[in-house]
């Protein structure tokens, strides 16, 4: 796309000033994300949203603006710079949608950057993890009165680990024989934990655990923090669905308690970090206790354990499907995802016998 292209989808937004520069940010493995820089503050992130992956953009779109709406009037005692940067600002076109679709049918979306802000691939702070605890957290206390009904499900079965395993059994009936023979070596580990995974869907299936508003992609690049390491906000908010605490809690562990980034390809640098863990946990519980049941409490350790799973799966998966799904930057990079979260399962059982 050339600048003038990129210029002017920009231009269909009610931005307050005109356009000076932008950058690629790559760190999503989905959408085409843009940091816009404008001659004024504040400046924008400008987003492509895959709608091979996301089949009804404009729902998921509308599931974000109201989520972020709903948080706004919440938060609408903070004083308004406060406000600004505790939840997603989107900016609507020249006519109030928020969304444009161009002539090729890509779909984009704007959003107000929040400036000063940070992330983290990976955590090398107690404090981080904390605070990461307390911002997802806090996202649930704060969409918990909200309508769930009002959402679509932008991904149905999103997290549904049958619907996974089916996923993952089709591309092992498809996948060539190279590529199967490389993933060998963890078909009897995907077996062996079948049936302890599917635990927490059967939970939500027999209603012991309640269906609430989840971010579902809790990954901690997806909060963002100041300078300090104090918890701004979390962003990536387009899978913003019904679900169980469980799915962000453990998506959150997933990538906080992990030692190293998740396609490291040196295994020993790959180690799960139960400091992290239990600060993690003390911020999250700080802000949602109250509303979860024992039951859900109880079964925090395990949602940690699933939610590496899944994604350790839907990697092997994609890797057995030629790499349709995710981006990737070499051949082997789904394969090296998938080593390096089963990797962390491993770590994570030693330490916590779970
Ligand atoms: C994808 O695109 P991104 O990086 O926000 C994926 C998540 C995975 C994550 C793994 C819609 O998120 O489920 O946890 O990659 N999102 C979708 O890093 O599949
Ligand atoms: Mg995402």
């Amino acid at each position: 796309m050339t600048e003038e292209q990129l210029i002017y989808k920009f231009d269909q937004f009610k931005h307050a000033s005109a356009y000076a520069s932008h950058k690629e940010l790559a760190s999503g493995h989905i959408n085409d994300t843009f940091l816009v820089k404008t001659k004024e503050e504040p400046y924008y992130i400008l987003q492509r949203i895959n709608h091979e992956v996301f089949k009804d953009v404009p729902g998921l779109i509308s599931n974000k603006v109201s989520v972020s709406k709903h948080i706004q009037n919440k938060l609408s005692h903070l004083p308004e710079e406060e406000l600004k940067r505790s939840v997603l600002t989107f900016v609507p076109t020249t006519n109030g949608d928020y969304y444009y679709k161009d002539d090729a049918g890509n779909f984009w979306n704007v959003m107000v950057y929040i400036n000063d802000s940070v992330t983290h691939e990976i955590v090398t702070a107690e404090e981080v993890a904390y605070e990461g605890g307390k911002l997802s957290g806090d996202f649930l206390n704060l969409t918990s009165d909200f309508d769930a009904s009002v959402l679509i499900d932008v991904i149905p079965k999103f997290h549904d680990m049958s619907f996974r395993f089916w996923q993952f059994e089709e591309a092992l009936k498809g996948a060539s024989g190279e590529r199967k023979e490389r993933a060998k070596a963890y078909l009897d580990k995907v077996a062996g934990l079948k049936e302890e995974m599917h635990i927490i869907q059967n939970l939500k299936e027999s209603g012991k655990i309640k269906l609430r508003v989840t971010h579902n992609d809790t990954k901690i690049s997806n909060a963002l923090f100041d300078k300090n390491n104090k918890g701004l906000c979390v962003i990536d908010t387009d899978t913003v669905m019904p679900g169980v605490v469980h799915y962000d809690f453990g998506d959150a562990i997933r990538t906080i308690c992990n030692t190293a980034a998740e396609d490291e390809t040196n295994l020993d640098l790959v180690n799960f970090n139960v400091a992290f863990y239990k600060a993690y946990k003390k911020g999250f519980l700080e802000k949602v206790e109250s509303a979860l049941t024992p039951l859900e409490i109880e079964t925090l350790p395990l949602a940690a354990k699933t939610m590496i799973f899944i994604m350790a799966l839907r990697f092997l998966t994609d890797y057995l499907n030629d790499d349709i799904y995710y981006k990737t930057k070499y051949p082997e990079h789904n394969l090296d995802r998938a080593k390096n979260q089963f990797k962390l399962i491993d770590s994570m059982v030693a330490q916590m016998k779970i």
